[in-house]
């Protein structure tokens, strides 16, 4: 693949040495940008290219798109990797990237546009037959039209904001007396959190498990799944443990998601990787959520049971390239099961602990993966997200994963600041995760 020669990389942490890894493997060179929080960021390192691009604060450097094309300019890359957060899902970054003559490692702006507005893509799935929730066609700007669906569908209800996502700006809604005093209070928190105050309403389902399914489109029209990816064990919308495959999945209901996921991704032409999220309720039924349009945190369980690089595909497949895998050729093989290290205090309400790294000792052995950016010494900056790294285990079997998982968050030592180490040990000793009887309520209980 001799399409791309130089390729920025619009991130930090360990995304961003992932990123890099993959670039040095296809010969492509990296230019890395940072912060002045970031100088000493093994990103800045393993790069053959650095640019500063301003302070520490996010909003001056990792989202100040004139600065990271100014890098791109001077630095005379040919494409902009995004990594996930910070511009991954801004599309009108992917259209001035294109606009600048730089190749977007990501889907097109209009992909990325449509997804991101979730009622949108709520009517597209009906549109294609894709099950989605009993609730709203389109949003609503009035309070009489909200309580009108809610008692047509029935309560409890979840009120969305059409230009959220992920968890942001949902409130759940279990009588009329509660969606009256919400619905003001959720407009108004859409409308400053995203700059769109339209909200829609769905069926609130109690307790389901969230699973999502890896996708990945060309520009020849083939889109194709890669399996699932459990993520219910998630707290105040963090995930902190992923898995591949779900528990409870089945041949049948992996085949009827995975076509479900192919079709909403096909509907809409849609180039590069991205994951369809759908909610799996007790009886088995799976109801469309969002699609994300970026590569995800969690992308490493599915690369661990696939063997394919994710990364390396993204950025084929944004060069012009075919998918280089076919159907047949995807088998799942075996379990992963990822956990997210964050410098969190778990006994503070999980509150963000920045500090220096005083000790640092990742696990290794057979079927051990450790994504981080982190090293002995290391000072953690207080601008950005609190992920340290991420322990993958590999095993044979979902048994053998977690006696891998086991031994490795034992041999895992990070000193210096709290992080969620501890936690995840207690997690991987629970009986209902053991057995895999869990949802997305399993951490309130916990
Ligand atoms: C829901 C839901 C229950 N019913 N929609 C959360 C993130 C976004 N991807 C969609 N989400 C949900 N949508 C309906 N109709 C449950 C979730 C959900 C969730 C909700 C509250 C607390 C934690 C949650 C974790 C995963 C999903």
């Amino acid at each position: 693949m001799a399409r791309f020669k130089k390729m920025l990389i619009a991130n930090r942490g360990e995304i961003a040495l992932r990123i890099i890894r993959a670039c040095k493997e296809l010969g492509i060179d990296t230019v890395a940008v940072y912060s002045e929080a970031d100088r000493d960021c093994l990103h800045v390192r393993f790069a053959d290219e650095e640019v500063c691009i301003g302070r520490g604060p996010a909003s001056d450097s990792y989202l100040n798109i004139q600065r990271i094309l100014s890098a791109a300019e001077i630095t005379n890359a040919d494409a902009i990797h995004p990594g996930y957060c910070f511009l991954a899902e801004n599309a009108e970054f992917a259209d001035i990237c294109s606009q600048s003559q730089f190749v977007f490692i990501g889907p097109t702006a209009d992909n990325i546009r449509m997804m991101g507005d979730k009622a949108t893509a709520r009517n597209l799935m009906i549109e294609n037959g894709i099950p989605v929730v009993p609730g709203s066609n389109g949003t609503f700007e009035e309070e009489k039209d909200a309580l009108a669906a809610a008692s047509e569908i029935g309560y409890p209800v979840i009120l969305k904001a059409t230009a959220g996502g992920g968890g942001k700006g949902m409130r759940v809604v279990r009588d009329e007396k509660e969606l009256k005093g919400a619905f003001s209070i959720a407009r108004a928190e859409a409308g400053s959190a995203f700059g769109n105050h339209a909200l829609y309403l769905e069926k609130y389902l109690e307790k389901p498990r969230h699973v999502e399914i890896q996708v990945i489109g060309d520009q020849f029209d083939k889109v194709l799944h890669l399996g699932e990816r459990d993520c219910s064990i998630q707290r105040r919308h963090q995930k902190l443990v992923e898995e591949s495959p779900c528990p409870v999945m089945t041949v049948q209901l992996r085949r009827k998601m995975g076509e479900c996921a192919v079709k909403a991704a096909s509907s809409i032409g849609y180039v590069g990787v991205g994951t369809v999220e759908f909610l799996l309720d007790k009886d088995f039924n799976f109801y469309f959520m969002e699609m994300n349009t970026r590569i995800q945190v969690e992308h490493p369980v599915t690369e661990m049971v696939t063997g394919v690089d994710l990364v390396k595909e993204q950025i084929s497949v944004a060069g012009g390239n075919q998918i280089s895998f076919k159907k047949s050729d995807i088998s799942l093989k075996g379990h992963a099961i990822e956990c997210r290290i964050n410098a969190e205090d778990p006994k503070r309400d999980f509150i963000p602990c920045p500090g220096e790294i005083t000790t640092f000792h990742p696990p290794g052995g057979p079927g051990v993966r450790v994504d981080t950016h982190i090293y002995q010494s290391y000072k953690i900056p207080p601008y950005y997200d609190s992920l340290l790294a991420k322990l993958i285990v590999h095993g044979r079997n979902r048994n053998e994963a977690i006696a891998r998982l086991r031994r490795s968050l034992e041999e895992f030592i990070v000193l210096g600041v709290p992080t969620t180490i501890d936690f995840h040990r207690e997690i991987v000793n629970d009986a209902r995760f053991i057995s895999g009887d869990f949802d997305i309520q399993f951490l309130e209980k916990f």
